[in-house]
């Protein structure tokens, strides 16, 4: 029997995520969602198109909970995305209700699931999940780094011209605005980033991946990204099912690393098949750290307005 993952929440990110993972074949998935028809709809699109890419996957619908009971992974991505003008923080309240509720309900049917986390605020979220769920801090795990890494890899290896997969990027701190791109830790096939590009293209890069999000948003005008970030998911999946050990920056809640306890944080940390195992901890400087102090400062106040 193949594992299984629901996704709660089948609109944009919550479908691509489940295109993702199916194309990888390594998890059925079910697609939950309000709205009458859509999740039903999408899954059986998805799986009349098995077929054609030849991978052996079962995927479901539903409007219920029924059929994610005994989920090895649950998603969350539920909630509403930004508009143009609006702030992920500007989602709290609403969405904390939603992924609370998701939460809850999923929990009960698959007691031993890992939950993923993609709804934003996503470090706020993040915390809502574990405290709804009763959760230990290992089954929590929040997708952000991954995304805004790969966001830096992309607009390097477009500077540059080199393959993707040849660029290292490390985008660390809150998925908000003061998110910290590490240039120091970051290189092209090895060499650091500050030798491969000049300061002044670097510190555009640097601010163009701080706005990634952003950028989407005013030009979708209707919605916010959802290829890379259900690619992330998709690759976090597949870390954990697969028990890769495999390091990724991810958002989990800190016991004192990097400075910070209680609040869910992007760092490089190191998933399996019990998802977090471990966090990695890099030596920064003083101006980094004052910078992952900053982004923390926004995450801990973000999450005193819940009173969770
Ligand atoms: O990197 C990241 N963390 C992010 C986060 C990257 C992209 C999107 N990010 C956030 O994910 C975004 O700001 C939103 O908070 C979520 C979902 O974004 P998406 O683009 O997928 O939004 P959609 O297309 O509106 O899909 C949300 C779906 C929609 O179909 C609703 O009907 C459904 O959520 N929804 C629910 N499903 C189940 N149960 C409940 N209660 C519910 N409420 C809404």
């Amino acid at each position: 029997m193949k594992p299984k993952v629901s996704i709660i929440g089948a609109g944009m990110t919550g479908s691509t995520s489940a295109h993702w993972i199916a194309d990888r074949e390594i998890a059925d998935i079910v697609l939950v969602d309000i709205v009458e028809g859509m999740p039903q709809g999408k899954a059986l699109d998805l799986q009349e198109s098995m077929p054609v890419v030849g991978k052996d996957v079962t995927i479901v619908g539903t409007n219920g909970y029924e059929e994610t009971a005994g989920s090895d992974i649950i998603i969350i991505t539920a909630g509403l995305p930004r508009k143009p003008g609006m702030s992920r923080d500007d989602l709290l309240a609403i969405n904390a209700k939603i992924v609370g509720e998701a939460t809850e309900k999923t929990i009960k049917l698959s007691p031993d699931a890992i939950y993923i986390i993609l709804t934003n605020p996503l470090d706020a979220m993040c915390s809502v999940a574990m405290e709804k769920g009763d959760l230990p801090r290992e089954r929590v795990i929040g997708q952000a780094g991954i995304l805004d890494s790969a966001r830096m890899r992309a607009f390097v290896a477009m500077e540059l011209g080199v393959s993707v997969e040849n660029i290292n990027c490390y985008v660390l701190g809150g998925h908000g605005d003061s998110m910290v791109p590490l240039t120091r830790h970051s290189n092209v096939a090895g060499v650091p980033l500050d030798k491969a590009l000049p300061k002044d293209r670097l510190e555009a890069i640097v601010e163009r991946t701080r706005k990634g999000g952003g950028e989407i948003v005013g030009l979708l005008k209707t919605g916010s990204a959802f290829y890379a970030p259900a690619a992330a998911i998709a690759q976090m999946v597949e870390a954990i099912l697969k028990d890769k050990h495999q390091i990724l920056p991810c958002s989990v809640l800190l016991d004192g690393e990097y400075g910070q306890k209680g609040i869910f944080f992007g760092v490089p940390a190191r998933l399996g098949r019990k998802g977090l195992e471990k966090v990695i901890e890099y030596e920064l400087n003083e101006e980094e750290m004052k910078a992952i102090e900053n982004s923390a400062k926004h995450v801990a106040e973000n999450l005193s307005k819940l009173n969770l």
